[in-house]
């Protein structure tokens, strides 16, 4: 049979691999299998943990393998329904850009999550003009899922974990200036006891928004749990806000979860016992 005419809807993950830790692709590929999706990962970076929590992580950097295997697949024309990047490294940028314009032109839906920070810092390892950077690959998305701090970051805005509300709409106006389509952001704080994640549109437009009691543990993986579910809801074509209402509900069940057993699980989100229940 043909690779080309799939017979199941097909993302390209590319993200890396964090051994322990849950988060990227450990989270990614069973979520997107277990939403029917076909998961192909293209890995980054393979790292021991995440950089989050733990003390100095392996790190292997996968530029030069992930070019051969893209090479490889261009061979036979592999082809994707969508192309869903995340956490990579500065000079692997370059390797999406060609990725994310190959795969557009030809149909896929591109969902970018500008992996890079949290909680008004950014992740070890990354340079000052990695936001600017990652800004560029954004702006021909179909979908980014920047958290609070990342938006910050691209747009140039100083990181405040509350907003007022003239704030955010000077965030959203100068998110909506990157060109992706639709941009969601996660982990919004309109004051300090709640927090959600909120839509706009190309022209700064906002629509949706929608709070939850906020909880203070700092979790590990929750936009990539976020991400995967949202990337899985859309490729299988639902619409936007109902993806991200489904996304948002399952990363808050599984938040809640992890917190009923906090001390045993600290490193990521405990969202295994979500997947018979989708
Ligand atoms: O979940 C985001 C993420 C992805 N990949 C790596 C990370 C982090 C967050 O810390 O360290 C390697």
């Amino acid at each position: 049979m043909s690779l080309t005419q799939q017979p199941i809807k097909r993302v390209m993950a590319v993200n890396d691999i964090s051994c322990f830790g849950k988060c990227s692709l450990t989270v990614t590929l069973p979520i997107l299998s277990r939403f029917g999706i076909e998961a192909v990962p293209l890995p980054t970076v393979l790292l021991s943990t995440h950089t989050g929590d733990f003390s100095k992580p392996t790190r292997l950097d996968l530029t030069d393998e992930m070019k051969k295997i893209v090479a490889h697949w261009e061979s036979f024309q592999l082809k994707f329904d969508c192309i869903y990047t995340g956490y990579m490294l500065e000079n692997q940028l370059s390797v999406a850009e060609e990725i994310i314009k190959m795969h557009s032109m030809r149909g896929a839906m591109i969902l970018v999550d500008p992996v890079m920070g949290d909680n008004g810092y950014m992740y070890s390892g990354f340079e000052r003009d990695f936001p600017g950077k990652m800004r560029a690959l954004c702006q021909n998305a179909d979908v980014i899922t920047p958290n609070l701090t990342e938006a910050m970051l691209m747009t140039g805005g100083e990181y405040k974990s509350v907003l007022t509300k003239a704030e955010s709409s000077d965030l959203y106006k100068r998110l909506s200036d990157i060109g992706a389509k639709h941009i969601v952001i996660t982990g919004v704080h309109p004051t300090d006891d709640k927090v959600g994640d909120v839509v706009i549109d190309q022209n700064g437009c906002l629509l949706y928004e929608q709070y939850l009691p906020a909880t203070n543990r700092r979790l590990h993986g929750c936009g990539d749990v976020f991400a995967s579910v949202l990337c899985a809801k859309l490729v299988g074509g639902e619409d936007i806000l109902s993806a991200v209402r489904y996304a948002q509900d399952f990363t808050g069940r599984a938040i809640e979860i992890t917190n009923q057993d906090a001390q045993a699980h600290w490193y990521g989100l405990k969202f295994e016992s979500l997947m018979d229940k989708v």
